[in-house]
């Protein structure tokens, strides 16, 4: 079928080889518009939720419940999924890294701070795979 083809067909999300930010402008405008029936879709700024997901973040004596959510642009927001206000971001630059400790734990170090971010259900990976694919997207000449 590969060879029949003229073109290459267009990759599919199970393929692992696309990154997060393969997307067409075509893709992008019809994610875009599918994103306005997502609930936080008027938090992140008419950006392109690509990846979201409710973690904990710790920082003091009680770790936050809070939906992340990756988008174009770069952004990393965070809100309260119960009160559905943004709280925060993590400040995206060419010194963001993820790391992550295990299948749950993982980090984003940032010049001024070090986000202790917990993903209850095990995606930690997916996370430090998908940050890292929008830093290479946007930073290609950075080393990760
Ligand atoms: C808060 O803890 C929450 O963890 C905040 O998270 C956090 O803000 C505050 O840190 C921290 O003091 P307490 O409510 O127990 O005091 P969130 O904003 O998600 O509610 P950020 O957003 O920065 O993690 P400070 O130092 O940023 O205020």
């Amino acid at each position: 079928f590969e060879m029949l083809s003229p073109q290459t067909p267009p990759r599919k999300k199970s393929e692992p080889n696309r990154k997060i930010t393969d997307l067409s402008q075509a893709e992008i405008e019809q994610r875009l518009e599918l994103q306005k029936t997502n609930i936080y879709h008027d938090l992140v700024e008419g950006n392109l939720i690509l990846k979201q997901g409710i973690i904990e973040k710790k920082k003091g004596i009680f770790p936050r419940r809070r939906m992340l959510l990756l988008t174009l642009g770069p952004h990393l927001y965070y809100a309260d999924p119960v009160t559905m206000c943004l709280k925060g971001e993590i400040p995206w630059s060419e010194d963001l890294k993820s790391e992550a400790k295990n299948f749950k734990k993982f980090f984003v170090h940032t010049p001024n701070r070090i986000y202790y971010l917990e993903d209850p259900d095990g995606y930690a990976l997916e996370w430090c795979k998908a940050i890292d694919e929008v830093k290479t997207h946007y930073y290609p000449l950075q080393q990760s």
